[in-house]
């Protein structure tokens, strides 16, 4: 085992153990409150959770992104809310930063978010311009060697806690599309610039999702990040990976609502004997478990491929089709298994299954994931 492995292998192993000692313990607490207590978010710092994918030479741990999703693998095995908090930092909030910023812009931010001592968020998604995100009308109008945005952006994961924000904006005409797009680096106290209290939802409690508004927010030149005209694909690169990210999401959840069955199948007893002794049970989790196994073996695959460079926009696509509609699956017959306890809020699958139902939404639903897989099939066969 090389050097890199070992500690890739020694970090793995305290993230295993962080997920069930300090996560799973904190869970409840998350779902009353809807906050991550503070001795979570220290224990996500020390792990350098906030800097996964930010390099080295900014205080990161620069993992490849096959590293990173063998450690989401392992902290998703508690509720997804707690990946979230850390999430938009290492990803869609700093991957532009990092491939297409400044040296002053890194400089800038990639220090402090690498300790978490600042968060990131990425806006793109608009009221209306949500999977249609070349629609958005979010507009950065330049003045002299300044821009002045206005508009609004919808369900900006962390928009509470960011001290940044990458923010997608039009510098082209109306009818300008994708390459009317530019992003900007916005600072939180930007003046002009308002964040709505976080939205009421269904679950993923502990994460959150609210609107910011930008009223005259004037910002220099310089808050350009990458060149004029290129956001939108420098976001559709960051989604590429993000998509990756949320493949390993679903696929550590697909593990633990496995766990769950399991353990519910094994105690509860029916007709004199324990119901893992019936095939039908016994066929839910197995069926599970060759689905946890394939999202996984996929996930670890597509990282390995981008690693190498290759670009992965259809494979990151498959990953995360597949792995977050195995996940639903998964949840629906662990759920099953629970019978009528599944249903109640007395065991943790209720939360589990309203937690993942999230996953086939965000960073592109599944139809958005299977129409981008259907585009690159067609455009590598020449059509
Ligand atoms: N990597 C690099 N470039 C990409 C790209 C990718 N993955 N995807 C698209 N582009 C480029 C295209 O090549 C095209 O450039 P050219 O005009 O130079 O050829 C440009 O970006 C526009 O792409 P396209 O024409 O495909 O854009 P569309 O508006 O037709 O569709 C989809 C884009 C639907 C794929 C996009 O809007 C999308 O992913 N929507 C979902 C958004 C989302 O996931 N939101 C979740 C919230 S954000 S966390």
């Amino acid at each position: 085992m090389s050097e890199r492995e070992e500690t890739l292998a020694l970090l793995v192993e305290a993230c295993r153990r962080f997920a069930r000692e300090v996560l799973i313990p904190a869970e409840p607490v998350v779902e009353e409150t809807g906050q991550i207590p503070d001795h979570v978010v220290q224990g996500l710092r020390d792990l350098g959770l906030f800097g996964m994918t930010i390099p080295e030479a900014y205080g990161g741990l620069g993992l490849s992104v096959y590293e990173e999703v063998r450690l989401v693998q392992e902290i998703c095995y508690a509720q997804p809310a707690f990946r979230s908090y850390f999430g938009t930092t290492n990803g869609v909030g700093t991957l532009g930063i990092i491939h297409f910023g400044t040296e002053a812009q890194k400089q800038r931010y990639l220090p402090r978010l690498a300790t978490g001592e600042m968060m990131a968020s990425f806006a793109l998604t608009e009221p209306d311009a949500g999977s249609d995100a070349a629609s958005l009308i979010t507009r950065a109008v330049q003045q002299g060697d300044h821009y002045v945005i206005n508009g609004s952006k919808r369900f900006i994961t962390n928009a509470v806690h960011a001290g940044v924000f990458t923010v997608f904006a039009r510098t082209g005409g109306k009818d300008s599309g994708a390459s009317g797009i530019s992003a900007f680096l916005v600072d939180r106290d930007t003046p002009g610039l308002s964040v709505a209290p976080p939205y009421e939802k269904m679950g993923f409690a502990g994460s959150h999702e609210s609107d910011v508004m930008f009223d005259d927010v004037k910002v220099p030149a310089s808050a350009m990040l990458g060149a004029q005209g290129t956001g939108f694909k420098n976001a559709m690169r960051s989604l590429d990976h993000a998509r990756i990210h949320m493949a390993a999401v679903a696929t550590g959840l697909c593990h633990r609502l496995i766990d769950e069955g399991l353990r519910y199948a094994m105690e509860r007893k029916q007709f004199g004997q324990s119901i893992s002794k019936f095939q039908f049970i016994q066929g839910m989790l197995a069926e599970s478990q060759a689905e946890a196994y394939a999202a996984r073996a996929m996930v670890e695959r597509a990282a390995h491929d981008m690693d190498t460079g290759k670009k992965i926009t259809k494979e990151a696509a498959c990953c995360k089709y597949f792995a977050t509609e195995a996940a639903s699956r998964i949840a629906d017959r662990m759920l099953q298994i629970h019978g009528g306890n599944g249903y109640i809020k007395a065991y943790p699958i209720e939360r589990l299954y309203r937690d993942v139902r999230l996953l086939r939404i965000y960073e592109g639903t599944s139809q958005i994931l299977q129409l981008v897989t259907a585009r690159e099939m067609l455009r590598e066969a020449g059509a």
